[in-house]
């Protein structure tokens, strides 16, 4: 279908919109909606927190009677299901929309294509595609959630240059500056969940909360993977707002698992992976999917790093670097993955690099 030139335009717009639900819809995807009448826009919406109302809905009931004769931008192909609200579909094409400009087909099985058909099938003009794989990027939690029923993982550390997380007396606090430490709770807020290892939270019991300024904490999913059950009643992550989630091993004595349940937490039992019986890390991934997780941030420490980018379940890195070197003496961000060749190595593509105060923050994804 024709391509128009301001199409783009808009779509980045509703794609800034669609960005500000990242972190507060799952397991709904982020949907960014532009509702423009002759050259005006006359609404935007995007997904309400908890994932409803849609952004079209948002959009249409800002527009009103100007929604007639218009056309509506949006991230994602229109609902056509009956969930636990009616489908976006119907709430267009009975506010008179004319055009409908999509970035990309919803990979959710009740939608897949029906939203298409049936706004054609209303007399409504469809184009869709503009700007697919900026859409793709944005979406990437719910797509992998979708189609491999996992979230989207992006590994965030916090290094010397050289790589190194803490002393060998186990120092970490803090290696980056205020300024990192700040960005670090922005990056909480745009995901559903949190991870680290029993090892941290053993060494630096953080309370991995997501503070951004003006703000109440946000409620905010925090899982430990803990196949021995190491993680004391008592840590502080225990204590945040939102679900807290032990992710372990099967074989535990009611006893311990008792213990964690009383200080707040679920527990979730996965199947070892290995004869050393570390957990299986895509098991550990869909254990959180089906809680809802779409973005998942993980926050090391160094053995699960090194088992997710061993398992290649690294999507993006979130990587924060300060101007100090520490040496072959401290503890390396990831442990042995093992790499013997270049070849072997997980390699990345920068997408990103922002001075952060003293620091450098830079994002990557999967080359
Ligand atoms: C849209 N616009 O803003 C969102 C959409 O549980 P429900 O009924 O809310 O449906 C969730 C599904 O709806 C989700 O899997 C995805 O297919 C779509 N989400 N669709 O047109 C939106 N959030
Ligand atoms: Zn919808």
């Amino acid at each position: 279908m024709a391509h128009h030139p301001e199409d783009e335009h808009h779509m980045r717009a509703a794609l800034a919109l669609a960005a500000r639900g990242l972190g507060t819809t799952s397991p709904n995807p982020a949907v960014g909606c532009v509702i423009v009448r002759d050259g005006r826009v006359v609404g935007r919406g995007w997904t309400a927190p908890g994932g409803r109302p849609h952004a079209e809905r948002e959009a249409l009931a800002r527009a009103g009677e100007a929604a007639r004769g218009a056309t509506a931008y949006v991230t994602l192909e229109p609902c056509s299901h009956w969930g636990k609200t009616p489908p976006c579909v119907d709430g267009l094409r009975e506010a008179g929309v004319a055009r409908v400009v999509a970035a990309m087909r919803d990979p959710d099985p009740r939608v897949d294509g029906a939203g298409f058909r049936l706004l054609r099938e209303a007399g409504i003009e469809v184009t869709e595609g503009v700007l697919e794989t900026e859409a793709r990027a944005l979406n990437a939690g719910f797509i992998l959630r979708m189609t491999q029923g996992r979230p989207l993982v992006t590994l965030k550390l916090a290094t010397t240059l050289d790589g190194r997380i803490a002393t060998k007396t186990g120092e970490s606090r803090w290696i980056t500056g205020p300024e990192a430490r700040r960005r670090v709770h922005a990056l909480r807020g745009s995901h559903d969940a949190i991870l680290v290892g029993s090892g941290t939270v053993l060494a630096d019991d953080p309370d991995l909360s997501c503070r951004l300024p003006n703000y109440t904490p946000r409620p905010i999913l925090r899982a430990v993977a803990d196949r021995r059950l190491r993680t004391p009643p008592t840590a502080r992550l225990f204590q945040g707002v939102g679900e807290a989630v032990v992710l372990t091993a099967p074989g535990h004595g009611r006893e311990a698992m008792d213990r964690l349940t009383a200080a707040g937490a679920s527990l979730v039992v996965v199947p070892p992976a290995d004869e050393a019986g570390d957990l299986e890390p895509l098991a550990l991934l869909k254990a959180l999917a089906a809680r809802g997780v779409t973005r998942l941030l993980a926050e090391g420490g160094a053995a699960l790093s090194a088992s997710l980018l061993r398992a290649g379940l690294v999507d993006r890195l979130a990587w924060f670097h300060a101007p100090a070197v520490m040496g072959g003496d401290g503890m390396p961000a990831a442990q042995a993955l093992p790499v013997e060749t270049l070849r072997a190595m997980p390699s990345f593509r920068r997408t990103a690099a922002i001075p952060c105060g003293p620091d450098l923050f830079s994002e990557y994804e999967r080359a």
